[in-house]
């Protein structure tokens, strides 16, 4: 992909296939040859429908880094960027370990936890992608039901008290992160994340469909993306039913 900031890289793939969807290729088989080839037909086949996709660390698993970073290469292909959701959230040598090796399989941007705050944790994340111009992405605000036990967990900051997911959204703002996760299963809470970053960086939200999460009222409420998995590779026919979310999402 081209060494432009990874919003405009997004901003330009969404663009060009209408589309706001980022696809979580989250597909599982014990056969790696057979994995391998699902991953890459339902890429194929939902492509004009969505903007990237969105790798986890269990295909990581299954896969191996070099079978992955293939399968980043068929996305490119397709003029798709790649995500890897890595929730990198280790000290920082550990972190720029894992950091250069998704560099180095050709991802566009990670997904990291701003848990680890600052100093001897994120700064290792950004200062890579920084030098060979990939993305971060924070996660603000997960999308399962107890998520709200800590994402929403009041902490003090000085004189004043605020939930930690605004914290971590400020965090994104300060350290310039290319843009926040936070669950289309809470859309008031993307509609708070809104207010604080302005127009000044994307949201993307996952937990669309199979979840719960009603993907036009995420966007309604502020998200930029939706990240969507088994709505869609769940599906009999994962081409029809991107189309039919592509077409809801107009
Ligand atoms: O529920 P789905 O099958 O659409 O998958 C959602 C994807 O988004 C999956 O890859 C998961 O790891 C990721 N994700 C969340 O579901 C919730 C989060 O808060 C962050 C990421």
């Amino acid at each position: 992909m081209a060494t432009l900031p990874f919003s405009d890289i997004m901003r330009v793939a969404s663009e060009r296939t209408r589309s706001r969807i980022v696809l979580a290729l989250d597909l599982q088989n014990d056969d790696r040859e057979a994995l391998t080839e699902r991953c890459n037909e339902t890429l194929e086949s939902v492509a004009k429908y969505i903007c990237a996709v969105k790798i986890n660390r269990q295909l990581v698993l299954a896969l191996g880094l070099p079978a992955v970073s293939q399968i980043v290469r068929e996305a490119h292909e397709q003029s798709l960027p790649a995500i890897m959701d890595a929730k990198l959230n280790d000290v920082g040598h550990t972190n720029s370990f894992m950091m250069e090796a998704y560099v180095r399989a050709g991802f566009d941007a990670v997904i990291a936890s701003p848990i680890t705050g600052w100093e001897g944790g994120m700064d290792a994340v950004f200062e890579i992608a920084r030098r060979e111009d990939r993305g971060v992405l924070l996660l603000a605000y997960m999308s399962n039901p107890g998520a709200e036990h800590f994402y929403s967990m009041i902490t003090r900051v000085g004189d004043e008290q605020r939930p930690i997911f605004e914290s971590f959204t400020q965090m994104a703002i300060e350290w310039r992160a290319d843009g926040v996760v936070a669950g289309a299963t809470r859309p008031e809470i993307i509609k708070r994340i809104r207010s604080l970053v302005g127009s000044s960086m994307e949201i993307y939200s996952p937990g669309v469909g199979t979840q719960g999460g009603d993907g036009r009222r995420a966007l309604c409420n502020g998200a930029d993306y939706l990240i969507v998995g088994r709505t869609i590779y769940g599906a009999e026919n994962p081409s029809i039913a991107a189309r039919d979310l592509y077409e809801s999402m107009k």
